[in-house]
C-alpha cells in the first residue's frame, strides 16, 4: 500500500518500540518522514536505514514546549507542509505512591502528558492547511489504573481526555485528533516486565489473545487512524490490547 505518498508526518520517539515501527510504516507507504527522539544515536540509526530523500531527523525533548515549536518548524521548512504528527515519545515509572518523589512524578507528567500536548499546539496551523490528523500514542493504562504505576496512569489518563477534548476543538479546523491505547508491547520500555516469566505469565491470563502486543501492530492501527480510511474517526481512543480492556476486571475460571 502506499496510501501516504505525498504526505509529511512526524513521529516523536521514533528511534525505538513503536515510535520506530511506526515511523517505518508510513515511510514504507510513501510519506516523508520526520523521525523525532532525544536519543540522537538511536534515532540517526533508525533513519540511516530509510529514503534520504524523504526522511528528516529532529533530536528534540518533546516535555519542553521550544524544542517542539522548533521541530514543525524545521518540519515545515524542509517538507513544505504537515500531514500528520504522532506524538508517541513516552517514559514509564513504576512504585508503590510513597516512592514517587517529585521529580519522578514530573518526568514521567512532562514528558507523557507535556509532551503530547505540545505536540498537538505546535502542528495545529499546519495541520488546518492540509486537513490533516494528529495520533497520540495512550495505553490501557490511560483507560483504567494499574498497580504500581500512578504516574503513568495520571499521564496516560491525561492523553486519553486530551485527545477527545482536541477532537471537539479542531473537529471545525477539519483535524482529526484520535489514540492508540496498546496493553503490553514489546518494546525498550517493557525490556524488564517481559524478561520475568511470572509477571508475562500472570500479563496473558487477562489478554484474550493470550499474547503480547508487538510494535508492528500498533504501527498499523496508527497508520489506518492517519488514512483516508478513517476519515469519519475522531476522538476516539482505540485499543490495541488482544481484549484487555472487554475484561470487567474479573478473573477467569479455570
Ligand atoms: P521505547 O522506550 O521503546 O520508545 C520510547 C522512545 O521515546 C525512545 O526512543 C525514547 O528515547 C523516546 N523518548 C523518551 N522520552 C523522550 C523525550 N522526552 N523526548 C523525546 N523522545 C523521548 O518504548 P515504547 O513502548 O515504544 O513507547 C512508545 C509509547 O508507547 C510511549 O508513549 C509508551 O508510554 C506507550 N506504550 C507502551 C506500551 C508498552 O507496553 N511498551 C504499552 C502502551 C503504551
Ligand atoms: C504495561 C503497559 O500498559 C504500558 C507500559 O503502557
Amino acid at each position: 500500500m502506499h496510501r501516504f505518498e505525498g504526505k509529511v508526518v512526524i513521529v516523536t520517539g521514533a528511534g525505538s518500540g513503536m515510535g520506530e515501527a511506526t515511523a517505518r510504516r508510513f515511510s514504507r507507504e510513501g510519506a516523508s518522514v520526520v523521525l523525532a527522539d532525544y536519543d540522537r544515536d538511536s534515532v540517526e540509526r533508525v533513519a540511516s536505514e530509510l529514503p534520504a530523500d524523504r526522511t528528516m531527523v529532529q533530536v528534540v525533548d518533546v516535555s519542553s514546549s521550544g524544542p517542539v515549536n522548533a521541530m514543525v518548524e524545521a518540519t515545515v521548512s524542509r517538507f513544505g507542509k504537515l500531514d500528520v504528527i504522532v506524538n508517541n515519545a513516552g517514559v514509564h515509572e513504576s512504585g508503590e505512591p510513597e516512592e514517587i518523589t517529585d521529580e519522578r512524578w514530573r518526568k514521567v507528567m512532562s514528558v507523557d502528558a507535556d509532551g503530547v500536548f505540545f505536540g498537538c499546539r505546535a502542528a495545529i496551523p499546519h495541520l488546518e492547511k492540509t486537513g490533516g490528523s494528529i495520533i497520540n500514542t495512550a495505553s490501557v493504562s490511560g483507560t483504567g489504573g494499574d498497580w504500581g504505576m500512578s504516574p503513568y496512569n495520571a499521564a496516560k489518563g491525561a492523553v486519553v481526555n486530551l485527545t477527545r477534548a482536541l477532537a471537539l476543538d479542531l473537529g471545525k479546523k477539519g483535524i482529526r485528533v484520535n489514540s492508540v491505547c496498546p496493553s503490553l508491547t514489546r518494546t525498550a520500555m517493557t525490556e524488564d516486565m517481559l524478561e520475568d516469566g511470572q509477571l508475562v505469565a500472570r500479563f496473558k491470563q487477562r489478554i484474550p489473545l493470550g499474547r503480547v502486543c508487538e510494535p508492528d501492530e500498533v504501527a498499523a492501527v496508527i497508520a489506518f487512524l492517519a488514512s483516508d480510511d478513517a476519515s469519519f474517526i475522531t476522538g476516539a481512543n482505540i485499543p490495541v490490547d488482544g481484549g484487555v480492556s472487554a475484561s470487567n476486571g474479573q478473573p477467569g475460571q479455570g
